[in-house]
């Protein structure tokens, strides 16, 4: 009996360990994808010099590759289809319209196509660029997966269907998100973590200011000093006037807890914003990171796990020489 049972475990083990090397339907991502690709030179040193300078010239380029990954990710998967150019390519859908950085990336694809021609995937360069972006704004360093490829379809129909608009409930979101292997906690996590740094344009919210679901009164859950500077920046006749998403002062460029702060004050600016600080499925971890230092080493890991949805590996795609065509 006690044979049999060792026997099992052991085949048992042997069948985890396969599965552990095989088995990841993200096996074919890796930490360092790109070692020894590139000759001598480290292929992430280039993106992360090139990033440092763009965000010591402008600290918005943290917000432009947050915002970048995420709509890159859930359209299509993390494959770089938002980076093509074309007259119905993602870049055109009315989500996207704000999506910046494109010029960042083409930086980082021209310098690598001349160290390693034909390695590295700009569906990587987003994810490499952003993590940097990150860590230059106060997040924590960590470890990015690699070996991305990149698709070669891009529609705007598609982005339009797959983006989620600002007023979305939260058990849509939630589900949104549960579709893309992500669950409600990453959720609360990337929203928090994208929307502590960036801007919103008056239209995003005007409605919550002054016409709230046609009642002609502003969104009762926001908080009045909030509100009165909001309209101050936002008047009813409209504007392209933006204000920052995050809405704690000081914490506006920092990748941070802030925005779970704030939130907790009633000071979200977008509608989805201030439901995930009141819908039961996610206020407990609301609550949670606004009192801990969770939010500092979680936040890399909802990031990783974003960088896995759809992704294209192995013979998949393609590896483009210009991130704004196919080959
Ligand atoms: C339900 C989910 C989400 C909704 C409905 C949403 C919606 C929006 C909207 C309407 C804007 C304003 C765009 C503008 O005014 O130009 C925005 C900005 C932004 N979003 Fe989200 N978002 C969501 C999730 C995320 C996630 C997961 C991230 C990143 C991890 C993210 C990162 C950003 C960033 C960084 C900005 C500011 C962009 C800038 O300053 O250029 N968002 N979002
Ligand atoms: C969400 O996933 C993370 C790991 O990816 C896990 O640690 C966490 O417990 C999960 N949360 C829920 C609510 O399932
Ligand atoms: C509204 O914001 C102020 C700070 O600006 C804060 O003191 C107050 O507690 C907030 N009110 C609510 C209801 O959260
Ligand atoms: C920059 C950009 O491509 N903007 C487009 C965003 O989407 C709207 C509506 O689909 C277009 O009119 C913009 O040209």
């Amino acid at each position: 009996m006690a044979k049999t049972s060792i026997g099992f475990y052991s085949v048992f083990c042997i069948f985890m360990l396969f599965m552990s090397f095989f088995g990841q339907s993200y096996g074919q991502l890796k930490t360092g994808f790109y070692a020894g690709k590139c000759g001598t030179i480290n292929a992430e040193q280039v993106v992360y010099d090139i990033v440092r300078a763009a965000f010591f010239k402008d600290k918005t380029v943290v917000a432009a590759l947050l915002r970048m990954q995420f709509h890159d990710c859930f359209v299509r998967g993390c494959d770089a289809s938002i980076l093509l150019d074309g007259s119905s390519s993602e870049k055109k859908a009315g989500a996207n319209a704000s999506v910046r950085g494109y010029e960042l990336i083409d930086a980082c694809k021209s310098k690598l196509e001349e160290i390693c021609p034909g390695t590295v995937s700009c569906a990587d360069i987003i994810v490499m660029a952003t993590r940097v972006a990150i860590n230059l704004a106060g997040g924590k360093w960590f470890s990015v997966e690699t070996g991305r490829r990149d698709g070669t379809i891009s529609s705007a129909t598609e982005a339009s269907n797959s983006l989620p608009g600002p007023s979305i409930p939260v058990s849509d979101a939630v589900s949104l998100f549960a579709s893309k292997g992500l669950n409600a906690t990453d959720f609360v996590l990337l929203l928090g973590g994208g929307h502590t740094v960036g801007v919103i344009h008056c239209n995003f919210f005007l409605d919550r200011l002054y016409n709230f679901q046609n009642t002609g009164k502003p969104d009762p859950t926001m908080n009045t000093t909030t509100l009165t500077f909001l309209r101050s920046k936002c008047p009813s006749t409209g504007s392209t006037n933006f204000v920052f998403a995050d809405q704690t002062v000081g914490s506006e460029f920092k990748v941070d807890k802030g925005f779970y702060n704030a939130i907790k004050l009633h000071k979200g600016v977008l509608q989805i914003d201030q439901r995930i600080e009141q819908d039961t499925l996610t206020a407990t971890t609301v609550n949670r990171l606004s009192l801990t230092g969770d939010f500092a080493f979680q936040f890399s890991d909802a990031m990783v796990k974003l960088g896995r949805v759809g992704v294209l590996t192995g013979s998949q795609g393609q590896i483009r020489t210009n991130c704004r065509r196919i080959n």
